[in-house]
């Protein structure tokens, strides 16, 4: 009788794990999607390994030749991208992912930068272009995020970075973008990783 007994509870509990494990999955289910392809830079180019696959990389004058993929220290799996200024004296360098989104949408664009020889009054700063449906695409505007400043980043740690913005009318892509600003060129180096953006109709009332 008490075998049966502790086998009921036995049961119960499995049933019951099973019931939260539901419940947790179901909570993920409503977590809201991560619209970027290779978001924590873990797959590499296949033509250029040292650069993230689907990110398109922009310099102000020239091709950012200090971008490179590193396994130190990454936030999240297996790889970082460093993002360095170099001796071109560009003033401004760059990375860019363009994804279809519908006016009125609010989007929210998260990222996690780290220093690794950035000083002075170099920073990096998160943003995010707005264009239409044009061929060639045009940008409508720009909306700038959080700035992460030389001296507020650790090499020791992680800073997260946060933007919330709504598409405005005509939208039909946004370029997701970070962004490092040199003090002067060439002014050091961070580290970007784990980056996210949702993208939720909040003026539609939930069920
Ligand atoms: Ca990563």
């Amino acid at each position: 009788m008490q075998k049966a007994n502790r086998t009921m509870k036995m049961r119960t509990m499995a049933w019951m794990l099973a019931l939260t494990t539901t419940i947790l999955l179901a909570e993920d289910y409503k977590a809201p999607q991560n619209l970027l392809k290779n978001p924590g830079f873990e797959a590499p180019d296949p033509g250029n390994t040292k650069q993230p696959a689907v990110w398109s990389a922009f310099a102000e004058t020239g091709e950012p030749i200090a971008f490179t993929l590193v396994t130190d220290h990454p936030k999240e799996g297996a790889s970082a991208l460093k993002l360095a200024s170099d001796a071109s004296a560009s003033k401004f360098y760059g990375i860019g992912q363009q994804i279809p989104v519908k006016a009125g949408r609010t989007v929210t664009f998260t990222a996690y930068f780290r220093n690794v020889s950035l000083r002075d009054d170099s920073y990096g700063q998160i943003s995010i272009e707005w264009l239409n449906g044009d061929e060639p695409k045009k940008e409508i505007s720009r909306t700038w995020g959080a700035v992460a400043k030389a001296g507020d980043l650790s090499t020791d740690d992680w800073k997260k970075l946060e933007m919330t913005a709504v598409a405005p009318a005509g939208t039909a892509l946004m370029n997701i973008v970070v962004t490092l600003f040199p003090a002067r060129s060439p002014d050091g180096a961070i580290l970007v990783d784990d980056l996210s953006v949702s993208a939720e109709d909040l003026a539609k009332p939930k069920p």
